[in-house]
């Protein structure tokens, strides 16, 4: 079984959207573009289940936080292994040391999933699996670390969907997966300390700018890469982030017109958002060198969410629908990576 719907495909084709990705990121980052021949969505891919993601965010959440140095990640850590392997994945996990801001030293792991290993055109998938050290956007416990719910949880959790599902698709298409569950993002410079740390931001994304300058397996490339940053949150937003369209147009524009197509758009923006100001797919993008677009819950004017950072992020703010949106349309652009070319 191939997939193919050509049924569809003769439905879809007069629609006529599509935007083109390779390797080198398109520069025209108009939206709506309707001049080209492809269709949005050319294959079936299977059903994704909010469901199943969800209870994937609450196993991790029910590790307490996941700080780097705690039992909560170390045990967490080791449940990430174990599901992946059970699921089927070659599982490689990269260990390290890293240096945070104010001398401690985290041991943290970066743990990675890959499908099909040997298969030469690759999509890389990733989320960070750590979550902050403090609270330091709320007014109560500000030292105190979160829950991350979304902030962590939420990625991961509809990666491992993905990884459940893919790994129980024996039929499906020739497209390698490495799904990266980067460790050590979040334990940036407090904002109140910020003041001291002139290039504060550099202390964020420890796991990802490890693996860019230690990649998991010498000379390793993918075609293109989606991250996923708070992805679970109800009423969550999805603009055109600024650095993931410097980076990879293309992509961006694809995987929104899939959403679309997808009836996603509540959550899927056709608007560009002000950049975030850093992110795993900033490393990806410019150590590995991998077009790598960032799909993050962001609001306009305020930036970030008002649960960001703040011990609101918890199992209350998780919508399953947000997961499945998210989710189904990750899948749908993986599987149409191994479809045929339609000419
Ligand atoms: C900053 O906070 C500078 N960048 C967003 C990276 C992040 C933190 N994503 C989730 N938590
Ligand atoms: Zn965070």
């Amino acid at each position: 079984m191939k997939h193919v719907s050509w049924a569809w495909l003769l439905l879809l084709l007069p629609l006529g959207l599509s935007s083109s990705c390779d390797r080198k990121p398109s520069t025209d980052t108009r939206s709506g573009e309707t001049d080209q021949a492809a269709p949005v969505v050319t294959v079936k891919a299977p059903v994704f289940s909010g469901d199943s993601a969800y209870h994937f965010v609450d196993r991790q959440v029910g590790f307490g936080p996941r700080v780097p140095n705690s039992a909560g990640h170390r045990q967490c850590g080791d449940y990430l292994v174990a599901t992946l392997k059970k699921y089927g994945a070659q599982v490689t996990v990269q260990e390290f040391v890293a240096d945070a801001y104010n001398g401690t030293k985290l041991q943290s792991r970066n743990i990675i999933g890959s499908y099909l290993p040997d298969a030469p055109k690759r999509i890389l998938l990733a989320a960070h699996w750590d979550t902050r050290h403090v609270a330091d956007k709320d007014s109560v416990r500000r030292n105190e670390p979160i829950l991350g719910a979304s902030d962590g949880a939420s990625g991961v959790g509809v990666l491992l969907e993905v990884a459940r599902i893919i790994g129980a698709d024996s039929s499906r298409a020739p497209v390698g997966v490495d799904i990266i569950f980067f460790d050590a993002e979040d334990y940036g410079v407090p904002d109140a300390e910020r003041a001291n740390y002139p290039n504060d931001k550099e202390f964020y994304c420890l796991g990802s700018q490890y693996w860019g300058k230690n990649l998991h397996k010498p000379g390793y490339s993918a075609y293109y890469g989606i991250l996923l940053d708070m992805v679970g949150a109800k009423n969550a937003t999805f603009f055109k982030e600024g650095l993931s369209m410097q980076y990879a147009s293309g992509v961006v524009n694809k995987v929104w017109d899939i959403a679309g197509f997808l009836k996603y758009g509540q959550y899927f923006l056709n608007d560009v958002s002000n950049q975030v100001g850093t992110d795993d797919h900033v490393f990806i993008n410019t150590l590995a060198k991998i077009p790598t677009i960032d799909i993050i819950d962001t609001k306009p004017q305020t930036g970030f969410s008002t649960y960001h950072h703040t011990h609101r992020d918890d199992m209350s703010i998780i919508d399953r629908n947000v997961l499945q949106a998210v989710g189904q349309t990750v899948l749908q652009t993986v599987y149409q990576e191994g479809a045929p070319v339609v000419q």
